[in-house]
């Protein structure tokens, strides 16, 4: 073995560690990851031809150990607390009253707030810098030996930095986070492995691998905030600057802590980081307040299991457990059916939770909810509630898996899925009271005709008592008419008309909007709006001609074609310009009105296309048209037998196109 192999590889082991120390305690990495592997590849080939330079405390031992059958024991000499809890205002302040008692002091007192990480508690002994062993809390007095395990976890550093002491216990948790968890979930249900249902259930079960080379394909992370076993080190005299000695040890500890003062202190720091919850890019449960000072926190002592100086203020839980009353499909306004699980209510994130979407009978499948089952909720942030997942063990025997319908639950037509698509539809379109009530609300919602005052309510009576029909028939309706809805007074119901009348003056990307044609949403409409200007040109506009405009792909496309080529939805427009229902043509953009500007008299008779085709492709490209030539005439188009308006032309000398050079002109069509 050279000398320099051995240096070679004391160098890599260095920069990896580095690496390590700014990408999971700083959290700013210096390089980019292929630059990481590239170098762990390095290490890795030396290592193959040298391998007396192994060391079990190498980067690349992190995944060496082989599979065992069952995990040790470890007996923890200082026993893992738990913490207590706080789960109003009031406890907290009654916690800092105890203290203030205990220790017969006046005068608010300092406390470090961490985040509560909602992953799994271990503990790591560093023996002279290395690291020598790491356990799980198991029951606070005995945990499981995951050593093997820990070591792949690139956050926990295999040696500390130079000044370490000759033992070092630490403690912390162990997390996945959530970009990881569902990276990890999409691989595992793209190879049909299980998925976990959290990142706490996948950092649990990703630790408790036992082989860890499974271990090492987790994307795990860790915090540490406490110690437990110390040698030859004297302990810092407060909690925060015990956690920026483990942080210059090269321990990852979480950017978020700070020292607050005061009860007050404590609820600032909790309301503001519960704002922030949702969008941490890890799961916390609630918030850790530590009294600071050491001296203190060792005159206070225990009780049981837990310190006197400390306490979990948790966060309202964003999961819970509920029971599945009834799966019931909605009909939206394309006749999707979606299946919606109706629960027993739950107050889960802040809110009473009683239905949960489903999305699709795909999910319903993938998750296998069934009525009465026993299923995980969650809310996290402002994020729509959804079943997490189905405890499997607590199911009813004989509860049958959820089908698709057959026939439509609101009109009783067929329900059809077409291949390759996600949704079950129902073919009853308009017919179907559900369909025609969702395509009303969405004709009047904002960013469509913008009807003020017409609620789901006042949509769901007008539907239900036949009083509309298709959204033309809102423009009949009289304040008289409207008085004798349900909850709605005569100065509402004149309200009403008038918001209806004033949604009469609309803009031809809202109608299209409105008209709810599938896929087609705010940016779809004003591209063909723009593309087409008026909506007589895109009436006449088959697929193809819809493909053109940009962004407007095939499937779309044949929406819109299809939608436009219902006798009943023309009915409908025509209805709807008849009821009043106007906009103004929209300008086409520069870019595509070449012609703009110009003026064009046509004469003679054209061979590939009619005068009115070709007069209609010139204004769409910005031209005008005049019915006689003089001096303002750009262009004369000449075609076959032109008689007067060529001679006049010609004496005025302007020019004059054929047939072939108005093609060119047109973009040879
Ligand atoms: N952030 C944090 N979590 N946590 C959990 N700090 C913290 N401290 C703990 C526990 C069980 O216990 C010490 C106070 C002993």
């Amino acid at each position: 073995m050279s000398a320099d192999a051995a240096a070679r590889a004391a160098e890599l082991r260095a920069q990896i560690a580095r690496h390590d120390y700014r990408y999971y305690v700083l959290d700013d990495p210096e390089v980019p990851d292929a630059e990481y592997d590239r170098l762990m590849l390095e290490l890795r080939e030396l290592e193959r031809a040298h391998p007396q330079l192994i060391s079990p405390d190498s980067p690349t031992q992190r995944v060496a150990g082989a599979p065992s059958t069952a995990f040790g024991e470890v007996v923890h000499q200082v026993p893992m607390l738990s913490l207590d809890n706080a789960f109003r205002e009031d406890d907290v302040a009654a916690f800092d009253r105890r203290i203030h008692e205990r220790l017969g002091l006046s005068g608010e007192l300092d406390y470090v707030a961490e985040p509560k990480l909602d992953g799994l508690a271990v503990t790591v002994i560093y023996h002279a810098g290395r690291l020598e062993r790491a356990a799980t809390r198991g029951d606070g007095v005995t945990g499981e030996d995951v050593t093997a395990n820990v070591r792949t976890i690139r956050a926990v550093p295999q040696r500390l930095t130079a000044g370490a002491p000759p033992v070092l216990e630490v403690r912390g948790e162990v997390f996945m986070d959530l970009k990881g968890f569902e990276r990890m979930n999409a691989q595992a249900r793209a190879r049909d492995e299980r998925v976990y249902v959290n990142p706490r259930n996948a950092a649990a079960g990703s630790l408790r691998q036992l082989d860890p080379r499974i271990t090492a394909t987790r994307p795990l992370r860790a915090f540490f905030y406490g110690v437990g076993v110390v040698e030859g080190m004297a302990l810092p005299d407060s909690q925060h600057a015990l956690l920026a000695r483990l942080r210059e040890l090269g321990l990852p500890v979480t950017p978020e802590t700070r020292t607050v003062r005061g009860v007050a202190g404590c609820l600032e720091y909790y309301r503001a980081l519960g704002e922030r919850r949702s969008r941490l890019p890890y799961q916390i449960d609630g918030v850790v307040y530590k009294l600071d000072g050491r001296a203190d926190q060792e005159r206070l002592g225990f009780l049981s299991r837990s310190p006197r100086w400390a306490i979990a203020h948790k966060f309202p839980a964003e999961e819970a457990l509920t029971v599945v009353r009834a799966v019931e499909f909605q009909v939206g306004r394309t006749g999707a059916l979606t299946p919606v699980a109706s629960l027993e209510p739950v107050f889960v994130g802040g809110v009473t939770v009683t239905n949960v979407t489903l999305h699709n009978i795909d999910e319903v499948r993938r998750k296998d909810v069934r009525v009465g089952d026993t299923v995980t909720v969650r809310r996290a942030g402002d994020v729509i509630p959804q079943v997490v997942g189905v405890l499997a063990e607590r199911r009813a025997p004989g509860a049958e898996p959820v089908e698709l319908p057959a026939r439509c639950p609101v009109c009783g037509s067929a329900v059809l899925r077409l291949e390759g698509e996600a949704a079950a539809r129902c073919t009853g379109g308009f017919s179907c009271r559900a369909q025609r009530q969702e395509a009303l609300r969405h004709f009047a919602s904002r960013r469509a005709l913008d009807i003020e005052g017409l609620g789901d309510k006042v949509i769901a009576q007008l539907i239900e008592q036949d009083m509309v029909r298709s959204p033309a028939d809102l423009f009949r309706l009289s304040a008289a008419q409207l008085t004798e809805l349900e909850r709605l007074g005569e100065k509402s119901a004149a309200n009403l008309v008038a918001a209806i009348a004033r949604g009469k003056r609309t803009t031809l990307p809202r109608l299209l909007y409105a008209l709810g044609i599938r896929d087609v949403g705010e940016a779809t409409a004003l591209a063909l709006a723009r593309h087409f200007g008026t909506l007589e040109r895109l009436l006449q506009a088959d697929v193809a001609a819809i493909q053109q405009v940009p962004d407007v792909g095939p499937v779309v496309a044949a929406h819109v074609a299809a939608f436009f080529a219902s006798p009943d939805h023309r009915a409908v427009l025509e209805d709807l310009q008849r009821q009043g229902v106007s906009w103004p043509d929209m300008p086409a953009p520069a870019a595509e009105r070449p012609l703009a500007g110009r003026t064009f008299v046509l004469t003679g008779t054209l061979q590939s296309l009619t005068r009115e085709a070709a007069a209609e492709a010139l204004t769409a490209r910005g031209a005008k048209i005049a019915g006689s030539v003089s001096k303002k005439t750009s262009y004369l188009v000449a075609g076959a037998d032109a008689g007067s308006k060529l001679a006049r032309a010609q004496a005025l000398g302007i020019p004059v196109l054929d047939e072939a050079a108005l093609l060119k002109l047109l973009g040879a069509e």
